[in-house]
């Protein structure tokens, strides 16, 4: 069954209107049943009423319109976030997903994506009314926005209801989309309606039809995954969605699978992190009860997927139900909306066995168990339905013979415009266009997602991020298999970044330098930390033949990471150059190894 093109806002329309006592979100406000909250399509839909009627009726100042003008969202998770999302929707109005301005580094994020993107209203939670203006303060004048709108169960209640639901254009930007990158250079990736609905046609083709499909998810609602993937995928397909705070899940992982057992749910979502997460901060006391059996589809995405994880993954939860065969390992990125590519419903889990040293060289070869270093990789899939993957050298522009790695380019209609007022980093980004060769005529207008990998048997494999590869020796070494090494090189490690640094005044070759954090701040003594650092140099030569000429050891926070999670290897980098990265208490000196 195809779905038309219907924008999110009409289709929430209909849906309130023909179907509007059907359950479409759940929230989960304490992280378990206890407290869940339900919502049919009737009540998000006069919610978000309430909203566009504060966007663009009276009180918004002499009825003025909110078509066009931007709104940034800092709602935190849950029904209130949805419900003035589809209220920006319905007023016409660009929404500007955003962090909650709580905690330094939030609210630091919070103002560099108002400086960028220039919203005319905030909307944040009623709780957060007095930081904010502190925050608003902190703003250039030009840049403080006109209206903040906070919400809260009596600002729904009491808001002059109904509001003339706006036409949307369907080529008009819905949305901006900040990256989870560095604060300091924020970029908004501009998403029209057609790319919202686009997204969620090509995932509804790539899960097939479930006429039972419940979908559960902690992810954090101002990302990707979480918005494309999850909110808007479920009120576009018509199947409830339970959701809860990703604190909820961090703090204890056994609350996500508890809420599938709980509620029979069949599709969910998490990065490989999480998996690791789940095998390792599930105790054995808490596996009692759980059933996974209803899950049918599990897709992990964001970052690399690995072998080792999803075996240890089934192995811990096999006997709780967990079937492998629901396992979708999946690629995607913001700049092309979401999704990207995925393993199709009802398709066998592909993974290859390949010579470590080839694809080292940028060769894929596959080899038979035991016939030297092997490097295991997971194919993410098709591409999605309408899209095209090129894989491109990243240096010629020319695409890549068959059996060969390159850079992912990609076309079709999940790709999005550009990044928000930014006009030469969308034409490096979105306009790339590859060199022709003989038996190949390609068109320009090709995004380059910057990541690495490779096509086989019609299937795509996502080998790293461009930006990170280390070349040592004229090996391409992947930074992620390196801090799997010195992860597993001592218990007492929960997170890794593996970089090259250049010598000084480019004198010699680039050496490879592994940062790694503590599980636990606390005391330590030298010969401890000593004795962890070698183990980690010894791993890490003994699995990639390089030996580290530097491991530097630190205390939980030491490695930089972005609003998701992901590793930020070019931020560590610098750190260690300028000498900036954090240290143990000077008491016992973070111990920096020259080996
Ligand atoms: C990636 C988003 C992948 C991302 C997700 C499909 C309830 C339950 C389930 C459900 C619906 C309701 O990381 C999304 C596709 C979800 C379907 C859910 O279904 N975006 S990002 O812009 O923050 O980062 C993009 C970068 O992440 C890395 C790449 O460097 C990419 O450029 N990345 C991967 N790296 C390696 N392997 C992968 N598979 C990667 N996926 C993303």
């Amino acid at each position: 069954m195809e779905h038309s093109a219907i924008p999110l806002p009409e289709i929430l329309h209909r849906r309130a209107r023909e179907q509007g006592d059907r359950l479409a979100f759940r929230f989960l406000a304490d992280g378990t049943p206890d407290q869940a909250v339900d919502w049919t399509y009737g009540e998000l839909a006069r919610h978000a009423a309430v909203v566009a009627a504060e966007l663009s009726g009276p009180r918004a100042g002499g009825g003025a319109r909110a078509d066009g003008s931007r709104v940034l969202l800092a709602v935190d998770p849950g029904l209130h976030y949805v419900a003035s999302l589809f209220g920006i929707f319905a007023a016409g109005a660009t929404a500007v997903p955003s962090f909650p301005p709580a905690g330094r580094r939030a609210a630091e994020r919070f103002l560099s994506i108002i400086a960028d993107s220039a919203p005319d209203v905030v909307i944040a939670s009623a709780w957060q009314a007095a930081e904010a203006a502190e925050l608003a303060d902190r703003l250039p004048a030009d840049r403080r926005p006109s209206r903040w709108i906070f919400v809260d169960d009596a600002f729904f209640a009491d808001a002059a209801t109904g509001s003339a639901q706006l036409p949307v254009r369907c080529g008009e930007p819905a949305l901006l989309q900040y990256t989870s990158g560095s604060t300091g250079d924020p970029k908004g990736i501009v998403l029209t309606h057609d790319n919202l609905v686009s997204n969620c046609m090509v995932l509804h083709r790539n899960m097939g039809p479930d006429p039972d499909r419940i979908g559960l998810s902690w992810l954090p609602p101002y990302h990707d995954m979480g918005l494309m993937g999850t909110i808007m995928l479920a009120l576009h397909g018509g199947w409830p969605l339970v959701m809860m705070s990703p604190v909820h899940f961090v703090q204890r992982p056994v609350r996500w699978l508890r809420a599938v057992t709980e509620y029979g749910v069949t599709i969910s979502v998490a990065p490989n992190f999480a998996l690791d997460m789940c095998v390792d901060g599930v105790s054995a006391d808490e596996l009692a009860g759980l059933d996974l059996g209803t899950l049918r589809q599990l897709y992990c995405g964001a970052e690399p997927v690995l072998k080792a994880t999803l075996d240890r993954f089934r192995d811990r939860f096999a006997p709780y139900g967990y079937r492998e065969s629901a396992m979708i390992p999946c690629y995607g990125m913001a700049e092309a909306t979401l999704f990207v590519s995925g393993k199709p419903d009802g398709t066998v889990m592909r993974g290859l066995r390949l010579d470590k040293a080839a694809l080292e060289r940028g060769t894929v070869r596959e080899i038979p168990a035991g016939a030297g270093p092997a490097a295991d990789v997971v194919s993410c899939g098709t591409v999605a339905h309408g899209h095209e993957a090129l894989i491109v050298d990243p240096r010629t522009r020319r695409p890549v013979p068959d059996g060969a790695v390159g850079e992912i380019w990609v076309r079709g209609p999940n790709v999005a415009a550009g990044y928000f007022g930014r006009p030469v980093p969308t034409a490096e980004t979105f306009s790339a266009s590859p060199v022709p060769d003989d038996d190949l005529l390609v068109d320009a207008d090709y995004l380059r997602t910057g990541d690495m990998g490779f096509l086989h048997g019609g299937e795509l494999f996502v080998t790293g991020r461009l930006k990170d590869v280390i070349v040592i020796a004229g090996r391409n070494l992947y930074p992620q298999d390196i801090e799997t090494s010195a992860l597993a090189a001592h218990d007492g490690l929960r997170r890794a970044a593996a970089f090259a640094v250049r010598p000084a005044a480019g004198t010699g070759a680039e050496s490879l330098v592994v940062v790694a954090e503590l599980r636990r701040a606390g005391r330590r003594d030298a010969a401890e930390l000593a004795a962890i650092a070698d183990a980690v140099t010894a791993a890490v030569t003994a699995g990639h033949g390089v030996r580290p000429s530097a491991v530097h050891l630190g205390p939980p926070g030491t490695v930089p990471t972005t609003t998701s999670g992901k590793v930020r290897r070019g931020a560590a980098r610098l750190a260690f150059e300028r000498g900036t990265l954090k240290r143990l208490t000077p008491a016992e000196p973070g111990r920096t190894a020259e080996t």
